[in-house]
């Protein structure tokens, strides 16, 4: 499962991504710091099952650490977007399609309105200009490809808009759906707008992170109006405050577990100072806002499931004999066969079957996985 972050330049969304995935990247306070896309392994958390089973796990490839698993995903950061880019302004197109890569999408905004459209510094600047601006960039981008495709009939077209879209992952049944709903065979310009709109609906769905929460005025009323003025959901963050806990943690400075930090090791006065102002942020927000941001993302709007796939259902071991060694992420309507696949391609061909390890019973084929489920798969 993929993830892409994406908004307007000088938002802090490689800084996000730093704090996400702990990867080296460029943060600067300037307009275009990222070019190329930075790529890397970010975590969500799930309560390891291994308590209830009374078991330790022996963690492959999600790590383990207090009970929690720490399960991988791609995450991709890509170029700020400006207005018109789909028309080749600013880094242009080029991001557009990187940021396509991800079956997810984050869109960074600075709720503290103190940098404008160009990523300048800026008092008051309405984010909601951003959230309008890049929702249209995308748009314009996308009805712009399939403007140039030509059919005869709608199975055609399907067919056509799917190639001129490959790589940018929508679904081939979205694609068909949305040329019944909106009988887009007579290409009529208003009818193209609200396809596109569906397929981006239906197969881009995004959060927003209404970043630098630290340094906003006012934010509860911030956050009201812009819930009024649109359909997604806006979780409040810092990034940055995030990034200073992750950068001290990896120094072995402190011990976070997402909510509160606990100072282990001597620090000097200038740490120290950090610190406290990270300590502020958390006792007035409760949390930095980037678990939250997340979990919303991956379990309310995406309903990905968590699993755990194991050979043995008493034993809940791999053929290795190692305890619940792996967890993957899911997409919300995958099956047991589909774990199959992500399992092994081997795997996948002998399938016969998959066991419920909580209940022993067997599972119906085409029955979507719960989260947190643990899997036999029989072959
Ligand atoms: N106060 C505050 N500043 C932040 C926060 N997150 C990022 N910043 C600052 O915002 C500036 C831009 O951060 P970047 O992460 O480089 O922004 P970006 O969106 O990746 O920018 P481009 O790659 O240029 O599009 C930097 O000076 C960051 O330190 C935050 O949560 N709070
Ligand atoms: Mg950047």
């Amino acid at each position: 499962m993929k993830v892409g972050i994406i908004g307007r330049t000088n938002v802090g969304k490689s800084t996000l991504f730093k704090a996400m995935t702990m990867e080296e990247v460029e943060i600067a306070d300037r307009p275009f710091t990222t070019i190329d896309p930075n790529r890397g392994i970010a975590y969500v958390k799930i309560k390891c099952p291994e308590s209830e089973f009374k078991l330790k796990c022996n963690p492959h490839n999600a790590p383990c650490i207090d009970g929690i698993r720490y399960v991988p995903f791609e995450l991709i950061d890509v170029a700020g977007l400006v207005k018109g880019a789909s028309k080749g302004r600013g880094l242009g197109n080029k991001f557009l399609t990187d940021a396509m890569e991800a079956d997810a999408l984050i869109q960074v905004i600075d709720i503290s309105g103190k940098t404008n459209e160009a990523g300048e510094k800026a008092e008051n600047y309405d984010p909601a200009e951003d959230i309008r601006m890049v929702k249209g960039e995308i748009a314009a981008w996308i009805t712009g490809l399939i403007r140039k495709v030509k059919a005869r009939d709608d199975e055609e077209l399907a067919l056509s808009i799917y190639k001129e879209l490959s790589g940018l992952r929508f679904r081939y049944e979205t694609i068909k759906e949305g040329i019944k709903r909106f009988q887009l065979h007579r290409l009529d310009e208003d009818d193209l707008d609200d396809f596109t709109s569906y397929l981006l609906t239906s197969d881009k769905k995004m959060i927003i992170a209404c970043n630098k929460m630290d340094i906003t005025e006012d934010l509860e009323g911030k956050l009201k109006e812009l819930r009024s003025k649109f359909d997604y959901t806006f979780i409040p963050c810092s990034a940055e405050a995030e990034l200073t806990i992750k950068e001290a943690e990896r120094h072995g400075f402190v011990r976070y577990d997402g909510k509160r930090f606990e100072i282990i090791k001597e620090i000097n006065k200038q740490q120290r100072d950090a610190l406290d102002i990270i300590a502020k942020i958390l006792d007035k927000f409760g949390s930095t806002g980037v678990d939250t941001l997340i979990n919303e993302l991956v379990f309310k709007i995406m309903n990905w499931k968590v699993v755990f796939p194991v050979a043995d259902e008493k034993k809940l071991t791999d053929s290795q004999g190692r305890v619940m060694p792996d967890a993957y992420i899911m997409a919300a309507d995958a099956t047991p066969k589909d774990l199959a696949e992500k399992v092994h391609t081997e795997v996948a061909k002998n399938y016969k079957g998959a066991i419920d390890c909580r209940t022993g019973l067997k599972i119906r084929n085409d029955k979507p996985i719960d989260n947190g489920q643990i899997i036999k798969i029989i072959v």
